[in-house]
């Protein structure tokens, strides 16, 4: 059981509490995390009475859209900050889970900024902005969805199976199902918790991870086919084109993932995979396996993220990152000392 909560996690428990309406979102581009607990939260306040709404700035990838079976999302509005403004303003609280970073609330970034009073920040990532008056923030959390269970339990809301399922999602998906070097006890008491609660782990198991279309498989296969290796194995780099993509048919929510496949590889220290978005960009994904610090890599690009996870997205050529990329991998390698 979580020790004595922290004041801000109190803070936000109250203001959560007294409002009868809340708007709900997170960052760009959503993952397990984001939308786990943006879910579960949402669910635990319906269940307590009040009028939820979730607002998300990207479509639901495919591998999670059966979370949302019951609690279906309308289309993603064609004017973000417009809708954003309306809906948060006939509400009494918003609440913004799993980051605090402007750069990724780009799309509604306008109307958020007159909104400071009224919005709520719960995260858990290193870096952020000043986006809110009562904000909870605290990197030792491996995941938002654990903050989640600790507010649950601040304001004495039950743990339903119906939030058991996004909770152990928003878990699994940020630690990489219990291996990454973020679980903890504390990770682990969580998912005591939920399974108590009703969650059949090999169940969301084989609903996250084997339900794959055979598009994303052959795209698996192509960026696998790109891998360059650099710094006596220590770096990896995986790249992927639009071409990639057109010729397996599977799209860019599929990739996700596909970031930590090089550190499979004993040697790999450090894995940049870069994948063209259309439109010019191309995101980058950077993962360690812990002496070079990504998210400090992350942010030379105006990016952000964890110190064994970040990434960015730029506008620069493939070719061009990739050797400023290259570069900057290899002195960070360097200055470990066993290059
Ligand atoms: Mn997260």
């Amino acid at each position: 059981m979580p020790e004595k909560s922290p004041p801000e996690c109190k803070a936000v428990a109250a203001a959560i509490a007294s409002a009868k309406s809340v708007l709900l979102t997170t960052h760009a581009r959503p993952d397990g995390d984001a939308l786990g607990s943006v879910l579960a939260l949402h669910l635990a306040c319906v269940q307590a009475g009040k009028t939820s709404t979730i607002f998300l700035l990207d479509e639901v990838p495919r591998r999670y859209q059966f979370l949302f079976r019951d609690a279906p999302l309308p289309p993603l509005p064609i004017d973000l900050n417009a809708a954003f403004a309306q809906a948060a303003g006939g509400v009494d609280r918003v609440v913004i889970l799993d980051t605090s970073s402007q750069g990724q609330l780009r799309a509604i970034a306008p109307a958020l900024a007159k909104l400071r009073e009224k919005v709520i920040v719960l995260d858990h990532h290193q870096s952020g902005d000043d986006l809110a008056a009562c904000a909870w923030r605290d990197a030792s959390y491996s995941a938002a969805g654990g903050m989640v269970v600790d507010l649950l339990g601040e304001l004495r809301w039950p743990i339903t199976p119906a939030l058991a399922e996004p909770l152990m999602t928003a878990i699994v998906t940020d630690t990489g199902w219990l291996h990454y070097s973020n679980t903890d006890a504390r990770t682990l008491h969580c998912v005591a918790r939920l399974i108590e609660a009703g969650m059949k782990p090999d169940m969301l198991y084989g609903r996250l991870y084997q339900c794959d279309r055979p598009q994303r498989v052959r795209l698996l296969a192509a960026a696998l086919d790109s891998l360059q290796l650099h710094a006596d194995d220590r770096l990896a780099m995986l790249t992927l084109t639009l071409e990639d993509f057109t010729r397996t048919g599977a799209s860019q929510d599929e990739t996700e993932d596909f970031a930590s496949e090089p550190l499979r590889i004993g040697t790999v220290e450090l894995a940049i995979t870069l994948i063209e978005q259309g439109g010019g960009e191309i995101r980058a994904n950077l993962r360690s396996r812990g002496v070079v610090d990504v998210a400090a890599m992350a942010r030379l690009f105006g990016g952000g993220g964890h110190a064994r996870a970040a990434g960015f997205r730029s506008k620069e050529s493939m070719a061009t990152l990739k050797s400023r990329l290259l570069e900057l991998g290899q002195t960070a390698l360097a200055a470990t000392g066993s290059l």
